[in-house]
Order: C-alpha cells, then structure tokens, then sequence
C-alpha cells in the first residue's frame, strides 16, 4: 500500500482553543460569557467545520467585474465568490458588526463583538475587511453627530437582518499614496442639487458595499489633510446604476484575492458632507481608523491562531525520521514559539477591544482614553508584523505542502501580508504612536498599564519573565528621553521603539494572565507562554544614536 500523508485538520475553535476560553473567563461577568457561550461555540464550529471545507471547496473561485451587459450598457457588476455571499448572510444575522451596538453588555460588548469575529474570520475568506469598514463607518458617523445621515446608514450598517444590512467602504487611498493622504486629488465640487466628487480612487476594498465614507479636498480648500473634508456615498441609485462611478478595474493581489478590490473614477458622484464644514477631513475619518486598526489586530491574531492550529495538528499526524513530528524537540520547540507570539498578539488586540467598549460605553477612564489612543496603533503594527512571522513559519511547518496552492496553505500566508499595510504601514503607524504618545501624557498611560499587569504578578515561576518586560520597558523609554532632542534619531529608531513597546505589553498582559490562570486552577500553559516570549526577547531598541542613521545612510548607498 503506496503512502498517503492524511491533511491537518481543525475541531470545533473555540472548544480547541484554551487561550481564548480563559481569557473570556477572566474577562467576562460570568452570567454574560453564560449567555453567550452557545453562541461562540457555534461559530468555532461553524469555523473548525462548514466554512473551513466551503473554504477549500471554493479556493478557486475569485470575484469577477463585468463592466458591460450583452447589450453594451456600462454595468460594472461584481460578483463575489459563493462563500462571500454565505459569509454576507452569517454576519448579519450572527451580528458580526451588530453586536457592539446593542447595548446589551455595555463596556463588554467590544469583547463579545470581536471574539465572534476572532472564531469565524480565519474561515470567511477575508470578508472581515468589509465589516471592519462597515463597523468603522457606524462609528464615524454616530461620532460625526450627522443625524439625518445617522439615522438612514446606521440601522442598515448595524442590521442583523440579511436583506437589510448594508456594507460600507473606505475610499482613502488615491495614486499619490495610501499613507500620505493629505495628498489626496479627488475635487469636492458644490453645484445646484449639492456636492459631487471628480477624482481616482486607487484602493476601494470590497466595492460590493452599498455605501462609502471618503475623502475630497472641496475646490479652493487649503493643502493637506486639513484641506479634506469627509463626504458619505451611496454608490448606487433605486435601479442599481452606480452614480457617476466607473469601476475601471479589479486589483490582482498577492493575497485577500476574495475581496473585489477596485480602482474607481468619480465623475459627479453624489455624496453628502458629513460634517458641519468641509475641512478637516482627515481628523473626522480618524474613528474609522481606530476601529479598522482594532479589527487589524485582531484579524492577525485570528490567523495566528489558525496558523497554530494547523500546524500543530499536522505534526501529530506527520511521521518523519521514526515518529510523529510532534515529538521532535526541534519541531516542538519551533511550534511552542508560535504559540507563545500568538497568544501575546490576542491578548494585546483583545485590550484594545476592551478599551474600545469602554470608551463607547461611556464608562472609559481618562487614562483609558489616552492608553486607547497609543494602545491601537501598537497593537495594529505588532500583531501585523507576528501574523505573517507566523503564517510563514506554519507553511515551514508544512515542507513542500506548505508551498503548494491547493492545500490552501500559502493562502495563509499571502493574507497575513496585507495586515502590515492596509490601514497603515509598521512605519507610518510607528509615527503615529510617536504622536499619540506625544499627546495627553501617552507614555505614561503605556507605563500604568505594564506595572499595573505585573504588579499582580506573584508566582515565582513568572519572576524572570516579569522582570524582563520591566527592563524593555526601562530601556525603551531611556531611549526615547535620550533621543528626544533629535527628531532624525526618533524617527529612524520609532520603528524598534513602538515594537519594543508593544511586545512588552503582550509579555506584561500575558504574566497577569498566567498568574490568573494558576490562581484559578486552569494550569501553568500561560505561564509557560510568557516565559516563552520572553526568551525569544521583546527589547528591540538599538543604542547609538546618530551612529545608527549615519550607517543607514552608508547603507542605502548602493
Ligand atoms: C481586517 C481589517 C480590515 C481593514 C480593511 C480596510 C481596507 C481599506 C484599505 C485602505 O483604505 S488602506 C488605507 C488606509 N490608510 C491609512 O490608514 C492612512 C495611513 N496614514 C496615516 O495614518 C497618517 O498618519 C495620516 C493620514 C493620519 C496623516 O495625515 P495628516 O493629514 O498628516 O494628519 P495629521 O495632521 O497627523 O492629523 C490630522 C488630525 O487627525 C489631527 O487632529 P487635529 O486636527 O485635532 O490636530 C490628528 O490628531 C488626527 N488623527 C490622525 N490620526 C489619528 C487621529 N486622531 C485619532 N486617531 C488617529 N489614529
């Protein structure tokens, strides 16, 4: 009989996932994760079972543009893959978006919200990107106080009701770049019947959505982003004509290849302005970007954890040199160090959701608001970063399979990639921690939040780890008092700063989480993730100064 390798498989995720269990024991009121047990361990079955063969069942298929219909008629019909039409019909009536809205768990709806997303977006093929657009346009505007707009877009967006809800896109990106949009060309233009947008827009993700908020500088408005004002588009009208929008083409990407990415012209499109003056837009998307960024992060630890799980059941079914994989100690050692950076990333995204439901409940502290605004550009550009380290290591995992396409491995892969650019670069969102640690005494919110995890710290076994996020933390923060003075060397060192502040918060946050879970019985496997992660180090400040930028220079001479 010729040898046949049996393929990983996945059981239910949540049940097979204890990390996500214990962290929602500690976090939830009991009588809430009561409540709403049944409900995730429906989606980690929905998750481990359906939409993962429907996912492998359909890995083929990608979404189509048809520009013309047989009779020479602009269209610009998009179809997207059969999954996507399931996973359309799940989230609404799942309430993947609806849930942080309800009000039913005040500051914890954000929790719940996202561990129903964490379970399922591994299996629904990327179609988290537009409820993260769909969650952060509810957002911006219920904070732009627009109550006409409110009241027609938001109990569509936030609709469990499949024919209801809407989706919403981001249109920020034009030709002259994604990061820099203060750039943006696209022309705001009043005439009689009120604004119209003349432009390109370069990255509009899942162009499927019914509505868009978007950026326009209004003709005679002042350069950069102050000059923007933010303008909400319904893309098509009561016969499905899309008003004066051409979608001149789909993007063909490395990775989210189920996501109908297009490039847009604007001619005369009908939009609304959003706020009472037309300036400012850039500030005005900003809740946008605080809740995609969260959703980033959380997506990249949902990878994380699928990467994982793959690759662990694989070594326990894959014989190699006279036993199982799994009893390597080279394999295990190379797994139990994605396990450790996996459950670090869930437990930095998951206090960012946390912050998040507090600030919308109103029951936020000061300090949380501060600690929010620096906590989400971290946890967006560290998680980013662990998730294809990750996704790499388990096609590694893997040998040649995990280089073939159809196991559906190197998807993983080229879908981690996109979580360090979309929504902002690492660089552009190190700056942007630089900025908000700037603001509202932001250092000092970081620095609360790592003693206070480690003061509840008591077991011996977590001493070492302990110390070693103190002393990263030290280090970094010697390092941006030293360099302060010298804005080239902390703009070339923000980078290895906000990544050295980032994995000091998972390792702080997962030593309070290990104490925990060996005060209440759940055992020492936290404790040895956090010792983990601390031995694969969390210090990544470089000491040198000028030297560092001056051999940078040296470098990019070529
Ligand atoms: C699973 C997840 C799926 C997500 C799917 C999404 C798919 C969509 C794909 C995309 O659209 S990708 C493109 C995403 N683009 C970005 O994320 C932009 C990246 N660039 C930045 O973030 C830049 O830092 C920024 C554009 C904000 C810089 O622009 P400016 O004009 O130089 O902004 P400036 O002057 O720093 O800030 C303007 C105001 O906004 C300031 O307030 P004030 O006017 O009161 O002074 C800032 O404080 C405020 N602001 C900026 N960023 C903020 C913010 N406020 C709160 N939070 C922030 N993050």
């Amino acid at each position: 009989m010729p040898f046949f390798q049996p393929p990983p498989q996945l059981g239910n995720q949540y049940d097979d996932d204890p990390l996500i269990r214990d962290y929602l024991a500690r976090t939830l009121p009991p009588d809430m994760l009561a409540a709403v047990e049944g409900e995730l361990r429906e989606l980690g079955e929905l998750s481990g079972g359906h939409f993962h063969r429907l996912q492998m069942e359909d890995a083929a298929n990608e979404p189509r543009h048809i520009p013309w219909d047989p009779w020479g008629n602009r269209i610009d019909r998009i179809e997207v893959t059969p999954l996507w039409r399931q996973a359309q019909v799940l989230s609404a009536e799942r309430g993947l978006v609806a849930t942080a809205y309800e009000g039913r768990y005040g500051a914890f709806a954000r929790v719940h919200q996202f561990a129903l997303n964490y379970l399922i977006a591994p299996s629904i093929d990327i179609y988290s990107c537009p409820l993260a657009m769909t969650d952060g346009a509810a957002r911006t505007l219920l904070d732009s106080g627009n109550r006409e707009l409110i009241e027609r877009a938001v109990p569509r967006l936030t609709s469990r009701d499949p024919r209801i809800m809407w989706t919403s896109g981001q249109w920020m990106t034009e030709r002259t770049g994604g990061s820099d949009v203060g750039l943006s060309e696209t022309v705001a233009r009043q005439d009689g019947s009120g604004w119209r947008l003349y432009g390109t827009k370069w990255f509009s993700s899942a162009t499927t959505a019914e509505m868009a908020l978007t950026l326009a500088r209004p003709e005679g408005s002042g350069a950069g982003g102050r000059g923007l004002a933010l303008f909400y588009v319904e893309l098509r009208d009561q016969h499905g004509r899309l008003r004066g929008i051409t979608v001149n083409r789909l993007k063909d990407k490395l990775g989210t290849r189920k996501v109908p990415t297009a490039e847009l012209t604007l001619d005369g499109t009908p939009v609304t302005l959003v706020t009472p003056t037309p300036e400012n837009g850039v500030r005005s998307i900003s809740p946008m970007l605080n809740i995609t960024r969260t959703w980033n992060a959380i997506i990249g630890t949902a990878l994380m954890r699928r990467s994982v799980a793959l690759a662990k059941d694989y070594a326990r079914r894959r014989h190699a040199f006279g036993a199982p994989l799994a009893q390597k100690p080279l394999h295990v050692d190379t797994l139990a160090g994605m396990q450790a950076e996996s459950e670090g990333a869930v437990l930095l995204a998951f206090r960012a959701a946390e912050l998040l439901g507090r600030i919308e409940s109103g029951t936020a502290s000061e300090r949380d608001v501060v600690l929010a605004r620096v906590l989400i550009p971290i946890a967006k550009l560290t998680t980013g970063k662990q998730a294809v380290a990750i996704a790499s290591e388990a096609l590694e995992a893997f040998g040649g399979a995990g280089y073939v396409e159809d196991t559906g491995l190197p998807r993983l892969l080229a879908d981690a990639q996109v979580l360090p650019i979309w929504e902002g670069t690492t660089n552009v969102l190190s700056l942007d921690t630089l900025r908000a640690l700037g603001q509202a005494d932001g250092l000092e919110a970081v620095h609360a939040e790592i003693h206070e995890a480690l003061a509840a710290v008591r077991a011996p076994e977590l001493g070492a780890s302990a110390d070693t996020a103190r002393r990263a933390l030290a280090h970094a923060s010697a390092w941006i008092a030293e360099a302060r003075g010298n804005p080239e060397v902390v703009e070339g060192g923000a980078r290895r700063f906000a990544l050295t502040l980032g994995r000091c918060l998972e390792l702080a946050l997962l030593c309070r989480h290990a104490q925990w879970c060996l005060d209440s019985g759940r055992g020492p496997r936290t404790a040895a993730a956090a010792r983990r992660l601390a031995r694969d180090g969390v210090d990544r400040i470089a000491d040198g100064g000028a030297e560092i930028g001056a051999d940078a220079m040296l470098l990019m001479e070529s």
